[in-house]
């Protein structure tokens, strides 16, 4: 169970981050399984494969399935949160020729294909990511400047923003008022985050790849209340 002091960070801030949330026997069956999948090992660089992504895959038990997980999402959801079973690592490799920089804008998750709103997402990792390692990065606090955004033009959390010309992501992510952070995590940390937070992924220059594990939680009444934009950006929520 969160605390109320858990709660409130998270309100204030769009995230929370919880160490050592996964235990160490899921992370390994977890490690286990990707790289039985890629026919590979940490301890074998020359035989690891390069996708981003990774299709047909999937780990078992998924990451929003844990039961830790399911604790939060229906603390937080009223028992109204809800999220799917497949879920498959996002890998950033390392790369240590690249020069590293902080990138410059975030985004919002819900429209890679056909757009569909969620209410919470988690990141954790398999290993430990150091700073520069392709950590999870996130805007604090910026889960207000879009939800403003939004009440301004409501019109547009469809996704329709991407017909405008010269919309880019920058233009959510610059309203945030902080600037953006890397997620430094050791492997079983949980970072949560409101689905309005900007976020991205980061290069990794260090030498252990970064296998980033997510989830997302939708609203059970989602198909009915996805154009509303409240005015209490936790209406849906039971905190
Ligand atoms: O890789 C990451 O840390 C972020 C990825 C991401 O934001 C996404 O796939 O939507
Ligand atoms: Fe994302």
């Amino acid at each position: 169970m969160l605390t109320p002091e858990q709660i409130a960070f998270f309100q204030e801030h769009g995230y929370l981050i919880l160490k050592n949330l996964i235990d160490p026997e899921t992370i390994d069956m977890w490690r286990s399984q990707i790289w039985n999948h890629f026919n590979s090992s940490l301890e074998t660089p020359e035989t690891w494969p390069d996708d981003y992504t990774v299709q047909d895959f999937s780990f078992s038990p998924v990451f929003g399935h844990l039961p830790a997980m399911q604790e939060i999402a229906a603390q937080l959801g009223g028992g109204q949160f809800f999220t799917g079973s497949g879920g498959s690592p996002i890998i950033k490799w390392p790369n240590p020729e690249e020069a590293w920089k902080m990138p410059n804008d975030g985004h919002i998750d819900a429209y890679g294909g056909a757009w569909s709103p969620f209410m919470l997402g988690a990141t954790t990792y398999l290993y430990d990511a150091e700073s520069h390692g392709g950590a999870f990065v996130f805007w604090p606090g910026s889960h207000h400047s879009t939800h403003k955004y939004f009440r301004q033009y409501p019109e547009q959390i469809d996704g329709s923003f991407y017909d405008i010309k010269d919309w880019g992501w920058h233009v959510l992510s610059d309203l945030s008022p902080e600037g953006p952070r890397e997620f430094i995590g050791a492997a079983g940390d949980v970072v949560l985050w409101h689905a309005f937070l900007c976020h991205t992924g980061s290069s990794n220059v260090r030498s252990v790849p970064r296998f980033g594990v997510f989830a997302r939680y939708a609203h059970k009444q989602k198909e009915e209340i996805k154009y509303e934009i409240p005015e209490d950006l936790w209406k849906y929520w039971v905190i």
